[in-house]
Parts: structure tokens; C-alpha cells; sequence
């Protein structure tokens, strides 16, 4: 165990407007420290010389690195240009701007999506590298790896406090409900509530159903982030999840349940059905002393009570969030 105390530090959530980081603000409401913001119309973190002079202007303490392009499986597998460049330059930019000025500790936010498309279940830590990378993803996924490895060569080479986490497929408030863009959870509810809203008879899900995902909601996550900023330092990385799946047609039954929709579901099998699996092992994390606490049936009524909140009339863009975070 080893204890990092954030009272009284200025701390920077890279990526603050985004689900997750906004998550992450949420959760530090509790603890005594201070928040700098970097608003993204003064800083563009794919921009070395700005990220560097912003850090070296600002001097964060502690950096939770969520900033990243993110999407769902249709938009890692159609946009692989900017997933592997944009989410290559804000990993260095913003470890290496860290390094020079001298921030005490960083956390690098990774993805599932780094381990092998093919992979004994629940998934460890070691399995990385080990395998092919799911084609999907795989440009969003070496950009992850990337910033996973810079974390531990620098705290080899300069003893910089750097750790990394990988959070499972994330869910929750303030995701991004474009139904091209964004993951499942978020696009099956908006599907769910115009199916209900129209009185149409079915509800179309992307591939076959049959593919299983783990599925941790924001809040739970940002508080996992939070405890192991406070009470882990080390060269590995820690899976973070909830170590429990489910097929994508039994997450689209629980969505339609939440929602109220009882026509029939439809397959579009012309859409990928990406990973198969991806459970997490997460024994790590939960023997350090952390474990998820909002279920899935819970994380989608209070997701589904958010949409509903901000995005009552229909006439409200659910896809106006960049995908940016
Ligand atoms: O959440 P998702 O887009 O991303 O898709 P991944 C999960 C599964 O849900 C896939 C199926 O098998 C999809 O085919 N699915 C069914 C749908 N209906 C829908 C739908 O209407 N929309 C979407 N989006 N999916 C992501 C990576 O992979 O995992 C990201 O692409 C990131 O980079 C994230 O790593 C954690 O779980 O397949």
C-alpha cells in the first residue's frame, strides 16, 4: 500500500469535459484539493509546445490523463487515422510536459481494447501483448499501449510517479448518445427511448448479439481512479472493472427493461460484432481493497434517468458532445 495524499494539491483532469472526466470532477468535490482546467478552446493537446508551456505555466501536482478521442466500435473501425494520431500525441504530449514539470504523480487512463482480440477470460494484466489486437480497435489500442509503456519507461529512466489503469467498457452521465459514434449502452438507450416514444415495433442491435462485454458505470470508475492515485504506485498496470459480462442481447433485454420498450429485437449482422469477450480479471484491484458498487441494473436506470434529464424533447442533439474528451 502507499499512500499519495491530494490534500491541498493542484490537480488536472486532462479531459475534464468528457464523460469520464467529468466523473472524475464529481469525485474530487470530495477531497480537499484544487482543480485546474486547460478549456479546450485554449489548448489543444495534440499540439506539443502548447501542452508543454500550459504544464509549465500551471505546474499541476497530480494529472489524471482521461483525455482521448473516444468511440464505439464504428468509430475506431472508420476513423483509424485520427485514433491512432490524435490519442498518440495526447498521450506523449501530456507524460512528457509531466515529466518536465515536474508533476509528483500522473495516472494514464487505458482501455480493454490493448488486450489480444483472442485471450483466456477473465483477462489479466500479463495477457498484454501476448496476441493479435482486435482489428476494430487496434489503432486506438497501440495508442494506448504507447502511453502504458512511455508511463513505465519514465519511471525507470527518471523515477517519475507514473501509473497506468485500464477501465473496462465505461458507461453512465454525460456519455456520448450518437448513434454512430458513441458505444453500446448509450446507443441502445437512445434507441430504446425513440422505439418507445414511436411505438415502433422492434429495435435494431448491431451484429449478432452473441459478442459479451463487462460494463462498469463512470461514477464507480472515477472512484476506483481516485483510490489508486491515493493507495497504488508501481510499474504495472491495473485492470479496472467489475470482473462480471454479459451477451450484448441480454444487455439490450436490461436496456429495454429500463426503458419500458417491449417490441422485438432485430440483428443487423452486417455490423462487426468486434471482440467476442473481454471480461477483466480484476483480482488485482479488489486485493488492493477496491471493489465496483452500482450494478448494472442501477447504472442503467440512473443513465437512462440523465438522458432523459437532458435530453427530454427530441428536438436536443444527444450527439452535440464531441467526441473529444
Ligand atoms: O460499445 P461498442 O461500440 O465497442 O460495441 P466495443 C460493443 C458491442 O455492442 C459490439 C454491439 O459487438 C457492437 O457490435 N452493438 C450492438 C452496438 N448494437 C450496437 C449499437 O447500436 N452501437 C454500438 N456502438 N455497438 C470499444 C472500442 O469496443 O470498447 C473502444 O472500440 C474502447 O475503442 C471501448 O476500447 C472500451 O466494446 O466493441
Amino acid at each position: 500500500m502507499s499512500a499519495f495524499s491530494l490534500a491541498g494539491k493542484r490537480v488536472w483532469i486532462a479531459g475534464d469535459r468528457g464523460m469520464v472526466g467529468s466523473a472524475l470532477t464529481r469525485r474530487l468535490e470530495n477531497e480537499n484539493c484544487t482543480l485546474v482546467s486547460a478549456p479546450r478552446a485554449r489548448l489543444d493537446l495534440r499540439r506539443q509546445a502548447d501542452t508543454e508551456a500550459w504544464m509549465m505555466a500551471e505546474r499541476p501536482q497530480v494529472v489524471f490523463l482521461a483525455a482521448a478521442l473516444v468511440g464505439g466500435i464504428h468509430a475506431n473501425d472508420t476513423q483509424p487515422g485520427p485514433f491512432l494520431y490524435d490519442n498518440l500525441a495526447i498521450a506523449t504530449n501530456v507524460i512528457e510536459a509531466a515529466r518536465l514539470a515536474g508533476v509528483e504523480k500522473l495516472m494514464f487512463l487505458g482501455s480493454s481494447c490493448i488486450y489480444p482480440r483472442i485471450t483466456p477470460q477473465p483477462i489479466s494484466e500479463a495477457a498484454l501483448l501476448t496476441g493479435p489486437l482486435e482489428p476494430t480497435n487496434a489503432w486506438y489500442a497501440v495508442a494506448k499501449i504507447a502511453g502504458i509503456k512511455l508511463c513505465q519507461a519514465y519511471r525507470r529512466q527518471y523515477a517519475c510517479d507514473f501509473i497506468s489503469v485500464m477501465p473496462t467498457n465505461l458507461y453512465g452521465p454525460g456519455d456520448n448518445f450518437d448513434l454512430s459514434q458513441g458505444h453500446v449502452v448509450p446507443a441502445l438507450i437512445r434507441k430504446a427511448h425513440e422505439a418507445q416514444r414511436s411505438k415502433a415495433p422492434t429495435l435494431e442491435i448491431w451484429g449478432s448479439g452473441t459478442p459479451r462485454r463487462e460494463f462498469l458505470y463512470v461514477d464507480d470508475a472515477a472512484d476506483a481512479c481516485v483510490f489508486l492515485m491515493q493507495n497504488y504506485t508501481g510499474e504495472d498496470f491495473i485492470n479496472v472493472g467489475t470482473g462480471e459480462d454479459l451477451t450484448i442481447r441480454e444487455l439490450a433485454e436490461q436496456v429495454c427493461r429500463t426503458v419500458g420498450f417491449e417490441g422485438q429485437l432485430t440483428f443487423d449482422r452486417s455490423k462487426p460484432d468486434g471482440m467476442l469477450e473481454k471480461r477483466l480479471d480484476v483480482s488485482r484491484l479488489n486485493g488492493l481493497g477496491w471493489r465496483y458498487r452500482v450494478d448494472l441494473a442501477e447504472g442503467l436506470k440512473r443513465t437512462y434517468a440523465w438522458y432523459c434529464q437532458n435530453f427530454a424533447d427530441a428536438s436536443a442533439d444527444p450527439a452535440r458532445r464531441r467526441t473529444m474528451q
